[in-house]
């Protein structure tokens, strides 16, 4: 046995294969945003999504080390308390997993079967990324600004440290911060404790937790995690398209009450305020669709006020419930023209399908 056929190759399920063994693996321990909660501004404690590939490592706030280091005038080592005297800012920001969606898509890539519950909206509390880097000095030879955190593991038979790049521009635009608080309390050991990165508007992919180095390197980033793992693509061995920004989205909060095996909903007849989130990763959100026919007809929802660029938006519609089986759904414009599609393209890794809602309800 080597390690290469001991750790799993990536595979698509057979024609009605149902989740397999490993798949409930991984869904038991990554857990999504129970729906109900989509009510909440700042997802709660613990009801935010969780995705960690390997182990969530054992860290010591009081030892904890951030490196920066590379192609920097002076390479710096910051322990939490030198970090926190750095400056601190809180942004609220939507998260979401660029696999969510993917246990809905025919062949079903196997992976973490997502539905469509990766998302959660937090206040990160930290010092911006452009900070540190300026501190450091970034030199004119820079490209690309490598993210490692503690946790260590394999894939596919390649071994590693969990790793992410950005290019210097997207380092210090995206709006990046070095994050030490969670709805302002320490970061839960799952979501990164002590320090994580967090960049707005991407797929969580690029938020690595367990920071504990920043290079910055004078060549293109190759690990991984960037040029294996997170790609658009159609064959197993083309290089693909990378997975950056989260396309635009929106979720309903399914009205009335499930059944408890089958979460099939019952909704009492008469007005019902159907409300929900949208987001999107390239720009704001500028209309939510709804529709009470399985997407024969279609109209503008009442969209809140927008709490900033990079968090979700509060949407709500008000139906007039009948008697009979309806089929809710939704979908999300953003102000750059992003529109989120009724069904989204396939790809092999699963990413980013952002297909429309659809819940079942029986009005009794
Ligand atoms: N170090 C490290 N960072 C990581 C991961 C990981 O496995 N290890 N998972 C990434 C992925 S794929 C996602 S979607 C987000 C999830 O962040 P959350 O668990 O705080 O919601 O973390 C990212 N950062
Ligand atoms: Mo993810």
């Amino acid at each position: 046995m080597t390690v290469e056929n001991f750790s799993t190759k990536s595979r698509l399920a057979d024609t009605g294969e149902g989740i397999t063994g490993d798949e409930l693996q991984l869904a038991a321990r990554n857990h999504g945003i129970p729906l109900e909660a989509l009510r909440y501004d700042v997802t709660p404690p613990g009801l935010h999504y969780v995705l960690v590939h390997y182990d969530i490592p054992a860290a010591n706030a009081a030892t904890w080390q951030l490196e920066i280091s590379g192609c920097v005038e002076q390479p710096l080592s910051f322990g939490l308390t030198a970090l926190r005297a750095m400056g601190r800012e809180t942004v609220r920001v939507t998260l979401e997993c660029a696999g969510n969606g993917r246990a809905a898509l025919n062949p079903r890539p196997i992976s973490q079967p997502w539905l469509a519950e990766a998302v959660g909206t937090a206040e990160w509390t930290g010092v911006p990324l452009p900070d540190l880097l300026r501190a450091a000095g970034v030199r004119e030879d820079a490209i690309d600004v490598v993210f490692t955190g503690a946790d260590h593991g394999f894939e596919r038979g390649v071994e590693q440290d969990y790793q992410r790049g950005l290019t210097v521009r997207e380092a210090l635009d995206s709006g990046a911060i070095v994050a030490w608080e969670m709805n302002g309390h320490p970061l839960p050991p799952q979501h990164g404790y002590p320090l994580r990165l967090v960049v707005p508007g991407w797929y969580g992919m690029a938020s690595v937790k367990w920071l504990r180095s920043i290079e910055v390197i004078d060549h293109e980033f190759t690990g991984y995690q960037n040029a294996v793992a997170y790609r658009f693509r159609q064959e197993p061995h083309e290089p693909g398209v990378a997975v950056t920004r989260i396309e635009p989205r929106a979720l309903l909060i399914p009205p009335g009450h499930p059944d408890f095996m089958s979460r099939h909903r019952f909704v009492a007849a008469g007005p019902v305020v159907l409300s929900g989130r949208a987001w999107s990763g390239w720009a704001p959100i500028e209309r939510v669709e709804v529709s009470v026919d399985a997407g024969v007809s279609w109209s503008d929802a009442k969209l809140d006020a927008p709490s900033n660029d990079l968090s979700w938006r509060l949407f709500t519609y008000d139906w007039d419930a009948r008697p009979g089986e309806h089929v809710l759904t939704v979908r999300a414009y953003d102000e750059s023209g992003h529109v989120q599609p009724i069904e989204a393209p396939w790809n092999r890794g699963g990413f980013a399908n952002n297909s429309a809602q659809r819940i079942t309800v029986l009005v009794t």
